[in-house]
């Protein structure tokens, strides 16, 4: 059996870890931890992990036609531990892009429009209000930020840094195919997936392959499809009771973020678990089970 403090250490990021796992694998374990404004709170929200690998897990079961992905095992070789928040995948060589795709204006994406009338390098149409659809998803690269925030690109700067047009091209091609497929589902279950970013890498056997989360409410903006109002910015699905109490509380959203009180935790945790049961429609618990997160009665 495998216990975690067996695992050499990769890689931390704000919200998870990365472990070596036999043979050469990557475990990727994802933290109860949540961010506002980019600040990390004190006061993890329970499950929240669960929910974002089970989210993952459901969309590469239900992407894998389009494109192959990195995820090997759920169960076998993940310590009992970080059982249904953690999964096994192959290391893959990644490509040095973010592939950000938008089906929605907002955020950075909004900003430039305003400013340019142009979202890398794609003019769009006169007119567009804050959180408006966009007449098609967008595909808008960016650059991978050792520290701080990744930068726009336009297709010809993802050529670049890629390397090879081909390439490229079938990059932005799948991108906008699987965000497509997964944004389709979701509307259907009353979720809208505004935008949201892949992590592509080539296999030992030079194979495209899809990498890292999938459409998770940490890779992309959930929004409620029953108040969607273009014309401003939306309410957060996962996030918006931490981000009103949060801005209640006169924090500045300079670091450190204050502990967030029981109540607001406890409703932002049925947020993430409402997201994953309306998308892959079957009780949270079956995947905590399925994952032997929890002990069977
Ligand atoms: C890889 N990250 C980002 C994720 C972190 C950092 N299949 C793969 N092969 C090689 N490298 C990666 C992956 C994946 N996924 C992903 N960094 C490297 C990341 C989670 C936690 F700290």
């Amino acid at each position: 059996m495998t216990v975690l403090r067996d695992l050499p250490k990769l890689a931390s990021g704000k919200v998870r870890e990365i472990y070596e796992g036999p043979d050469g694998t990557l475990l990727l374990v994802a933290s109860n931890r949540i961010s506002t404004y980019d600040v990390i709170h004190p006061t993890p929200i329970p499950d929240k992990g669960s929910v974002l690998t089970a989210l993952s897990t459901f969309w590469f079961e239900r992407t894998a036609g389009i494109l192959s992905n990195h995820l090997l095992s759920v169960t076998d070789g993940v310590p009992d531990e970080v059982r249904g928040r953690a999964m096994l995948v192959r290391r893959l060589e990644m490509l040095p892009v973010e592939c950000v795709v938008r089906g929605y204006i907002t955020g950075s994406g909004w900003k430039d429009y305003q400013a340019t009338g142009a979202v890398s390098g794609i003019e769009l149409p006169a007119g567009l209000r804050e959180s408006d659809r966009l007449p098609e998803p967008l595909f808008t690269p960016s650059t991978k930020a050792e520290v701080g925030h990744d930068e726009a690109i336009d297709f010809e700067g993802a050529v670049e840094l890629i390397g090879d047009r081909e390439l490229a091209e079938r990059v932005r091609e799948v991108s906008i195919a699987l965000y497509q497929r997964a944004a389709d589902h979701a509307r259907e279950r009353g979720i809208i997936l505004a935008d949201t970013k892949f992590e592509l890498g080539l296999d030992s056997a030079g194979a495209l392959t899809l990498g890292d989360e999938i459409c998770t409410p940490d890779s992309s903006r959930f929004w409620p499809a029953d108040q969607y109002e273009p014309g401003r910015s939306q309410p957060s699905f996962d996030k918006q009771y931490v981000r009103d109490w949060a801005s209640s509380t006169g924090w500045d959203r300079t670091p450190p973020a204050p502990p967030i009180p029981d109540d607001v935790v406890a409703r932002t945790r049925e947020k993430y678990v409402e997201a994953y049961e309306r998308i892959a429609g079957e009780p949270f618990d079956a995947w905590l089970r399925r994952t032997d997160a929890r002990p069977r009665p």
